[in-house]
């Protein structure tokens, strides 16, 4: 059984800054071996991705912009990528948005657009995505999300967001049946919360962190390196028994009622 990256490329979409979860699983995705391919949404995180992967010790990562939203560009990318690597191992989709307003107070004050804007960045992309990849994956792969804990119950604040991970969660299962017969994993990981760029502007997040310090199993929050090594993990034959599955890299926070 190979525990190695070696030889093997993984995408990965969604690295924001050195705090993203996306650049823990990069991290842990580079120390196995693995070649990277990075996708960013838009001009203005071109830069500080190609700075982050500079502070790896290779030089054959590749870049390419991919705004989700936009079916032509996601088909571009995939075929940027195919001509460049030919095949792929695995993809690692760190993809999500709601617009900040509906990201406190109530559920009941979601908007249709902000519902709809949700759902298309946040879960169906994945379907998108997977659509594209798969062409690439010709030697079998592992397609991983990221999800959270708010999409199976009610989390304060995190109200469209969760309903969007809900539909994420079921997206990967049906995603997992499709595509198993080619050899292709889905899976989910459902990180416990983690200072990143996503939880900016989150008013009381450090009432968040000392409730998993006080209460989760583990009594500490994980952080993105624990997240990157269970990625690793997903993405190596070590899980080639495991689809359709999320594993929650949350401190045993999630067993609590
Ligand atoms: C209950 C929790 C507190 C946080 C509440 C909501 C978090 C939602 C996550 C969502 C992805 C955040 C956004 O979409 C922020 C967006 O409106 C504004 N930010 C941006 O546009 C920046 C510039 C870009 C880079 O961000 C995105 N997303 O494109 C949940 C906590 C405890 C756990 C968390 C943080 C979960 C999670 O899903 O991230």
């Amino acid at each position: 059984m190979n525990f190695s990256l070696e030889g093997r490329t993984y995408v990965v979409m969604g690295v924001a800054n050195k705090r993203s979860i996306a650049w823990g699983i990069s991290q842990a995705l580079h120390n196995a071996g693995a070649r990277l391919v990075f996708t960013y949404a838009n001009e203005r995180f071109e830069k500080p991705v190609r700075d982050l992967a500079a502070t790896l010790d290779r030089d054959d990562s590749l870049f390419y912009e991919c705004d989700v939203t936009d079916d032509d560009a996601i088909n571009q990318t995939f075929e940027n990528i195919k001509n460049e690597v030919g095949v792929i191992h695995g993809l690692a989709h760190c993809i999500a948005f709601a617009k900040r307003e509906e990201l406190k107070g109530e559920f009941l004050n979601t908007s249709r657009d902000g519902f709809a804007l949700a759902h298309d960045i946040s879960a169906f992309s994945l379907a998108a995505i997977a659509r594209a990849a798969k062409d690439l994956m010709t030697e079998g792969g592992s397609i991983l999300t990221l999800t959270y804990l708010g999409g199976e119950r009610v989390v304060e604040n995190y109200n469209v967001m969760g309903v969007a991970k809900a539909s994420l969660d079921a997206t990967m299962r049906y995603l997992a049946n499709d595509l198993g017969k080619y050899g292709v994993r889905v899976n989910a990981i459902s990180a416990g919360p983690i200072r990143t760029v996503s939880a900016k502007g989150v008013g009381d997040f450090n009432a968040i962190l000392k409730e998993i310090e006080e209460r989760a199993p583990l009594r500490k929050p994980v952080n993105k390196e624990e997240v990157g090594d269970a990625a690793y993990f997903l993405m190596s034959d070590l899980s080639r028994g495991i689809t359709g599955e999320i594993i929650h890299v949350d401190s045993g926070y999630n067993i609590l009622g």
